[in-house]
C-alpha cells in the first residue's frame, strides 16, 4: 500500500502496471523512460480524465518526477500517493476531477532506480545519493545525477569533479543513463508541459530556478513566487513551515539541477524543487541530518495528503493562467 510503505523498483512497476490496468477514476497508461545504468526499466504514467472511448484531445500537462536521490524515500512515496489519488480517489476527493479536466498529468516516481535500490540494500547503503554507474577512472560509483544536467554545467558550482564525493557532476553533462532518459522524456513534452516539479526531501522548501545563479534573468519571477505561494501556503495552514524562494539564494548555489534544465533549456517556465517533509527546523533533524531522510513509514500519509492539498492549489493556479 503505497500510503503506509515504501515500494522497492519492481513493486514500483508493478503498482504501475496493476493502476495501468485497473484505475477507476482516470484513464492511466504506462511509458518507459528508458532503462538505467543496471538495465532496470524507468517507468512513467500519463493520467487523463475518463472517456468512454474516442480520441482524447492532448492537453496540457502537469510533470512529476521523483527519486532522482536515491536515499529520499518520501519522494517516490509522495509520487505514487499522487498517482494513486488521480487514478483510484481513494478518499472520495470532489477536486480529483477538477484537476484532470484542463490538464494531463505525467508522473515518473523513481528515476534513478539503481540507486534507489542500493538505499534499499542495507543500514550501511541506505543514505545512497547518486547513481550507480562505474568507468569514473576511480573506485568510487555514481554520479549526482542532479547535478549532471546540461544548463549550466559546472562541477565547481555546488558539485564536485570528485568521482568520489556526493555530489560528483560526472565528466560531462549528462553523462548518465539516467539523466538522458529523463532529458528525453522532458523533450518531448516541452511544448505541453506547463508545471514541472522534481521532487526531493528533505527541508520543506519549495524550491525555483536557476540552482545554478540566483542573479540569472528570470522575467517571470513573481509568478515563480505566486505560483509557490498557493503551495506554500496550504503546507502552512496545516502547521508545516515550508518557505519559498530561489534555490541557489534560500538553500545554496548548485548547477546542473534538473529543474534548471526544464526551465533553462527546455522553456518550462513554471519549474520546481519541492523538498518535502521533514522540516529542516524538526528537532531530530537538528540533532542528525541523516533522520531527514529516514521518514518513518507510518508518516507517508499525512506527508502525501498535505502535500496533495497543496499541489491542488498550485495546480489551480497555473490552470488560471490557460
Ligand atoms: O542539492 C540538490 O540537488 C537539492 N537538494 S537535496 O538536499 N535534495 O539534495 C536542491 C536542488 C535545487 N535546484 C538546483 N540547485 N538546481
Ligand atoms: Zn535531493
Amino acid at each position: 500500500d503505497v500510503t503506509n510503505t515504501y515500494l522497492k523498483h519492481n513493486e514500483i512497476n508493478d503498482f504501475l502496471a496493476r493502476v495501468q490496468s485497473t484505475a477507476t477514476a482516470a484513464d492511466v497508461t504506462m511509458g518507459s523512460l528508458g532503462q538505467s545504468f543496471e538495465g532496470r526499466d524507468t517507468q512513467y504514467v500519463t493520467i487523463t480524465q475518463k472517456t468512454a472511448g474516442g480520441t482524447k484531445r492532448d492537453k496540457y500537462l502537469i510533470v512529476i518526477d521523483a527519486g532522482i536521490h536515491a536515499r529520499e524515500w518520501i519522494a517516490p512515496a509522495m509520487a505514487l500517493n499522487i498517482i494513486n489519488k488521480l487514478a483510484f480517489n481513494p478518499d472520495n476527493d470532489t477536486d480529483v476531477a477538477e484537476m484532470l479536466e484542463k490538464f494531463d498529468w505525467v508522473v515518473a516516481p523513481s528515476i534513478n532506480p539503481d540507486g534507489y535500490e542500493y538505499s534499499h540494500e542495507s543500514r550501511y547503503t541506505r543514505l545512497w545519493r547518486k547513481t550507480r554507474t562505474t568507468k569514473h577512472h576511480s573506485y568510487c560509483r555514481g554520479v549526482d545525477p542532479n547535478r549532471n544536467f546540461g544548463f549550466d554545467w559546472n562541477p565547481a558550482v555546488g558539485g564536485s569533479s570528485d568521482p568520489c564525493s556526493d555530489i560528483y557532476a560526472g565528466p560531462r553533462a549528462f553523462s548518465e543513463p539516467e539523466t538522458e532518459n529523463v532529458r528525453q522524456w522532458l523533450t518531448n513534452m516541452r511544448n505541453r508541459a506547463k508545471l514541472y516539479l522534481t521532487l526531493h526531501a528533505y527541508g520543506q522548501y519549495m524550491l525555483y530556478p536557476y540552482g545554478s545563479d540566483e542573479n540569472r534573468r528570470r522575467e517571470d519571477e513573481d509568478l515563480l513566487v505566486e505560483v509557490a505561494n498557493a503551495f506554500a501556503n496550504v503546507l502552512n495552514s496545516k502547521g508545516r513551515r515550508y518557505s519559498v524562494g530561489n534555490s541557489a539564494g534560500l538553500l545554496y548555489p548548485a548547477a546542473g539541477g534538473a529543474d534548471d534544465y526544464a526551465k533553462g533549456e527546455l522553456g518550462i517556465s513554471l519549474s520546481y524543487t519541492p523538498e518535502l517533509a521533514p522540516g529542516a527546523d524538526d528537532p531530530k533533524v537538528q540533532t542528525d541530518w541523516r533522520v531527514g531522510f529516514m521518514l518513518p513509514k507510518r508518516k507517508i500519509k499525512s506527508v502525501a495528503d498535505d502535500t496533495w492539498e497543496g499541489l491542488k492549489a498550485m495546480a489551480r493556479r497555473v490552470f488560471d493562467e490557460y
